[in-house]
């Protein structure tokens, strides 16, 4: 029997958010994705499994701090003393688009029992009976695609980092939304004892043999309901397979039933935004509140002062106002308890109306997203 432990989208130097964390003077959210690799090393250690397989987005970015790089460091020299393999490739937020900027990954290549493939192309990786097939973000994953072979002697594992399309939908169904992601097809995978995707932030079966790990934390409230953590993969000898989820303790992420304004007079609209604040009990979470219909006049009397009081140890209080407008529908404006500059994008995009032609959620994902690669940058 083998056993694998697979994860994926780790995003190592992720940060958002202004909360800092006291212990280290670091952004909080940082610290959480350090946190969850952390964990997750915790476990391996006392689990020793066979190998780890690393589907992709280890880093956030192409050019982590190094701050980042050091804290990956020391918890892969973890694995290596003990002699845990751990396989790596690289996904799209950490792969450079011009080829002369380099891979962080090359950093890791001399550590004994670590494997980076990032260099734009198939390789494999052969631990005694196991061959892994590994193929990174590339310009032509397809084309890459078509050079596995399969032993038939011993085990046979894949790694790819991109969104999935399942034969007859033609929608992309296992895609994250990224500028500079990767859709393929698996249906000519076959053969294979384990295929361990990443870059999908949900955990999910895609097929028998096919698994997204998901993502190790939660990095949008598009995410709020999922659990996050690892698989680990037993492969029996007589070719069964076993697949069983590891949740991570992670931080609390919070999407609040909404306030309804409708039938609610000013008084009974304060008090059920004050008790959906105070029955959360939002220390230390990330929330989201919703306030639908709020009428302007009423709106103007909310005591913010308060909620900001109210909301002060929350990592992140989110809330968002819609209101009502003549025709009966809705127009939002979010006031967050922390105006920082994605909160202020988002809140102009939402407000500006000489746009209707162009999709207002994805061009706000993708501002978010360069906004973050330049934060990141800097
Ligand atoms: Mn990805």
């Amino acid at each position: 029997m083998k056993r694998i432990f697979h994860l994926a989208d780790t995003h190592i130097g992720y940060s958002a958010y202004r909360k800092i964390d006291e212990a280290t003077g670091l952004n909080q959210r940082e610290v959480d994705t350090y946190e969850a690799f952390k964990q997750f090393v915790d476990y391996a250690l006392d689990e020793k499994p066979d190998v780890i397989l690393h589907a992709g987005d280890m880093f956030d970015s192409v050019r982590p701090t190094n701050r980042a790089i050091s804290l990956a460091l020391t918890q892969l020299l973890r694995l290596s003393e003990a002699g845990i393999p751990f396989v790596v490739i690289s996904g799209n937020h950490e792969t450079p688009r011009l080829k002369e900027t380099g891979s962080v990954f090359s950093l890791f290549e001399h550590i004994p029992e670590v494997y980076v493939v990032h260099r734009n192309k198939y390789e494999t990786i052969e631990l005694d009976d196991i061959t892994i097939h590994a193929i990174p973000h590339c310009d032509d994953i397809e084309g890459e695609k078509k050079k596995i072979k399969v032993d038939k002697n011993g085990f046979n594992l894949a790694m790819l980092h991109a969104g999935i399309k399942v034969r007859g939908k033609p929608v992309p169904v296992f895609a994250m939304g990224d500028i500079n992601e990767q859709i393929i097809s698996i249906d000519d995978l076959t053969g294979l004892d384990y295929i361990a995707l990443g870059h999908y932030h949900r955990c999910t079966k895609v097929r028998e043999d096919a698994y997204y790990a998901g993502s190790t934390e939660r990095f949008s409230f598009g995410e709020v309901s999922d659990n996050k953590g690892f698989l680990e993969v037993r492969l029996h000898d007589d070719g069964t397979r076993k697949v069983i989820f590891h949740q991570l303790r992670i931080r609390d992420m919070v999407d609040l039933e909404p306030v309804v304004c409708d039938g609610l007079d000013a008084d009974g609209i304060r008090r059920a935004i004050r008790t959906r604040i105070l029955d959360c009990e939002p220390d230390g979470k990330i929330v989201r509140l919703r306030v639908l219909g709020i009428p302007l006049h009423v709106y103007h009397t909310l005591d913010f002062d308060e909620f900001k009081r109210l909301t002060k140890h929350a990592v992140h209080f989110e809330m968002r106002y819609e209101f009502k407008r003549e025709d009966g529908g809705y127009s939002s404006a979010s006031q967050s308890a922390f105006h920082s500059l994605h909160t202020e994008f988002e809140k102009f995009i939402d407000r500006y109306s000489g746009i209707a032609h162009i999709d207002k959620g994805r061009l706000k994902e993708l501002g978010l997203q360069y906004m973050r690669k330049w934060q990141n940058e800097e």
